[in-house]
């Protein structure tokens, strides 16, 4: 039985339990240090092996495709979103690509409300003026932000995490709006108020956020143009992806007060995160962790591992994407 154990490429560091179970059902291959494959590691690195399990941080175009073995069938991501992996490619060379939702959703709506309240409340500012020393006074001009509760909060993208978020903001008395491909049945929608186009949504945000997969649509889909749709002074929370964003209309926004602040978690070109914007005030930012907690961490390993489980016993894998 031991031999017959298909060979796992494990690109990052997981949590124990997961390291535990791919050690008993694979051939796993692990990288305990977390070394950062580029482009030649990796391929050199799922020589032989059957399988791949990476993370975001590993890049998946045509060429990396073209460089792998034949060995490699899947690739079971262990994060929900999969802009990092070239789908088309992937169908071109014969394998399948997994990813693990549902497990993260709650996780990063916490971190979305986190976002909010941050970039809301001044959270980055007060902290760093605490933190050196430089608070030397209070009176009631000093460190003001925006409330959340009872705000309109617009929510572009509602699957599963946009749901979670609205759920949560629901308890800060929030109006939903939402702008999705198609429309909620209302036991999902709750009583939000769907906009048929992003640009009918976006007067009414006094909050902004993200949960949309990058596709060819959404790519850059916050521009000039739909920043200058929102009212003056509302926030945006953006723990999806930075390539959503456009990082030059962004932060004109947050210059001239167009946005009253701004919640990340996701940039263009991770983890080099545009200086500009790490050099404003009203940015509250926290680097990619909207799933990072122990409990998730280990769900999303065990979602990916029944993908495998489920490959290599001969079913269709149940987070099949392509
Ligand atoms: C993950 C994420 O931590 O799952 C996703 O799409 O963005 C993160 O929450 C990361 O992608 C792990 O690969």
């Amino acid at each position: 039985m031991a031999d017959s154990k298909p060979t796992v490429l494990v690109t990052r560091r997981l949590p124990d339990a997961v390291h535990a179970r791919l050690e008993r059902d694979y051939d796993a291959r692990l990288n305990p240090e977390d070394r950062l494959y580029d482009k030649d590691a990796l391929i050199a690195a799922a020589q032989g092996a059957d399988a791949i399990l990476p993370c975001h941080t590993e890049h998946f175009t045509e060429d990396v495709f073209a460089g792998l073995p034949d060995s490699v069938k899947i690739i079971a991501n262990f994060s929900v979103g999969y802009d990092h992996v070239d789908v088309k490619a992937a169908a071109k060379h014969g394998v399948v690509v997994t990813n693990t939702p549902e497990v993260l959703s709650d996780a990063t709506a916490e971190t979305t409300i986190l976002l909010m309240l941050g970039a809301a409340r001044r959270a980055s500012e007060g902290e760093r003026l605490v933190r050196s020393g430089g608070w030397k006074d209070w009176s009631p001009a000093f460190m003001v932000g925006v409330a959340v509760t009872g705000k309109r909060l617009g929510i572009l993208g509602m699957g599963r995490v946009g749901q979670a978020v609205a759920d949560l903001a629901r308890a800060f008395r929030m109006e939903i709006h939402y702008h999705n491909r198609s429309r909620l049945s209302p036991d999902k929608e709750k009583g939000a108020v769907f906009h048929e186009t992003l640009e009918d949504m976006l007067p009414h945000c006094d909050f902004l956020s993200l949960h949309c997969n990058v596709t060819e649509e959404t790519r850059g889909i916050m521009d000039a143009k739909r920043f200058a749709l929102l009212p003056d002074g509302a926030v945006l929370a953006n723990a999806a992806r930075g390539a959503v964003i456009d990082d030059d209309a962004l932060i004109d926004a947050l210059k001239s007060g167009k946005l009253f602040a701004a919640g990340i978690d996701a940039y263009n070109n991770e983890p080099n995160v545009d200086p500009r914007i790490a050099a404003l005030d009203n940015t509250f930012l926290l680097p990619h962790i909207g799933s990072a907690n122990r409990e998730t961490r280990d769900a999303m390993g065990f979602r990916a591992l029944d993908n495998l489980d489920a490959f290599f016993a001969g079913r269709e894998p149940g987070d099949r994407v392509a």
